[in-house]
């Protein structure tokens, strides 16, 4: 996508939802986005291009610890927030690129040993080591209990065999984190994580998947592929709710790459119709258009305000936040495809024209609904937990 040199809006770090420190975060990454430029032609080169940019620049200290080379004592939702909604509203790739070596790694700042969290986050957290999360199978996308990749123990580790699929960074990873049935009876309580290095034989990532916003995405087959002992990453058959708590962390920050391309879109929709020529008057001057933008400005701040309660809880309050990140990857992805099309709408022909920014955005935008956890099983998680409430007591 053509990269922005407006600054992204910046108002809403007001808040009280965060922090000086978020504020400092948010205002300095503003100003220094719009001075970065990467082509995006070839989507790997450009995401290892925007790995190494955001690591030299120290901004991927955010998706690690304190300990681990990061900047606060913990994973901050707040701060991931902040960094996705501006990388986002300028380059949905560089927010990828971004994302996916927090949820890569996640996993390890959770449940890592010693010396799992030394060999891999800081240089995660230096662009050094791309990560990849390795989790959906071809026949195992929202059930994710349903898995077939198995890891047998043998004296030596385990053996890993069976193919993972949309694996968001396949291809260009350094490392993989892989979730794979110890005990394939046991269902979701069978399953375990492993951490398993690209060029370890057995494991082939050469098969790219092409999709409509081009990103780096590949099938993973493993093939009698051994690690040893120390690959596996938290407790055996613990692997479900690692995930869980992996996407926990990570389901309220989709909802910030969605708000900052929503608020892309509407920046872009308040460019083009206060400057186009329609009927003698531009285009914002029509009750129809005003109306429009009223619409997409509720849009963003709905969205805006459960992803901020999402990412403040999780950071403030000792309790888990599964309902509230589900509800805020919901209304914020759903909510991002709306005001995305209506922009789209406002340019007219303009807005199909391949290269428009709002046409990028309209692909862009589309995958959000669904990685991650679909609306619809934000849905379901948001209902399982509403009825728990009412049945057992909040
Ligand atoms: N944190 C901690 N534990 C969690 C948890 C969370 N967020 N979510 C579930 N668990 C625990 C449950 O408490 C339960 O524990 P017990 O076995 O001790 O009772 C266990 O995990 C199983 O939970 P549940 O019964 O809710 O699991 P389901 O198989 O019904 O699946 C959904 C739940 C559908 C919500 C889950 O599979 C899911 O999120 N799917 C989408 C996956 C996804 O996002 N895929 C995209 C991959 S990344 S691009």
């Amino acid at each position: 996508m053509s990269t922005f040199h407006s600054r992204a809006p910046t108002t809403h770090l007001a808040l009280p939802f965060f922090d000086d420190a978020h504020r400092e975060i948010g205002n300095c990454l503003a100003d220094w986005l719009p001075k970065q430029s990467i082509d995006e032609t070839d989507d790997r080169r450009a995401c290892r291009e925007w790995v190494s940019l955001l690591g030299a620049n120290q901004w991927l200290r955010y998706s690690v610890a304190k300990a681990d080379g990061g900047v606060f004592e913990k994973l901050d939702s707040r701060a991931l927030v902040i960094l996705r909604e501006n990388l986002a509203f300028h380059s949905p790739l560089a927010d990828f690129a971004f994302a996916m070596q927090g949820l890569g790694s996640g996993a390890i700042t959770l449940a890592g040993t010693k010396e799992q969290r030394a060999n891999y986050l800081p240089h995660v957290a230096s662009g050094k080591k791309i990560a990849a999360f390795a989790l959906s199978e071809p026949d195992a996308g929202s059930d994710v209990a349903a898995m077939a990749t198995s890891a047998a123990e043998n004296e030596d580790g385990y053996v890993l065999n069976g193919t993972k699929t949309w694996i968001s960074n396949g291809g260009i990873a350094d490392f993989y984190c892989v979730f794979a049935k110890t005990n394939p009876d046991a269902g979701s309580r069978g399953i375990s994580a492993f951490l398993v290095d690209a060029k370890t034989p057995g494991l082939d990532d050469s098969q790219h998947i092409h999709v409509m916003s081009p990103h780096p995405l590949a099938l993973l087959k493993f093939t009698n592929c051994d690690v040893p002992k120390t690959a596996l990453l938290g407790e055996v058959s613990g692997g479900f709710k690692l995930a869980m708590q992996t996407l926990d962390i990570f389901r309220a920050s989709v909802a910030a790459a969605a708000l900052g391309m929503a608020r892309r879109a509407f920046a872009e929709a308040i460019a083009w119709s206060t400057t186009r020529k329609m009927f003698k008057q531009t285009l914002a001057d029509f009750q129809l258009t005003q109306a429009k933008l009223g619409e997409m400005a509720t849009l963003i701040d709905a969205a805006a305000l459960l992803t901020y309660r999402a990412a403040w809880m999780r950071d403030t309050q000792d309790a888990r936040t599964t309902r509230e990140a589900a509800m805020a990857k919901m209304t914020a992805t759903e909510n991002a495809q709306r005001v995305i099309d209506m922009a789209l709408q406002m340019h007219g022909g303009r807005g199909v024209e391949v290269g428009a920014v709002v046409e990028h955005l309209y692909r862009d935008i589309r995958s959000l609904r669904i990685y991650e956890g679909a609306t619809e099983v934000q849905q379901l998680i948001v209902g399982k937990s509403v009825l728990a409430d009412a049945l057992y007591g909040g």
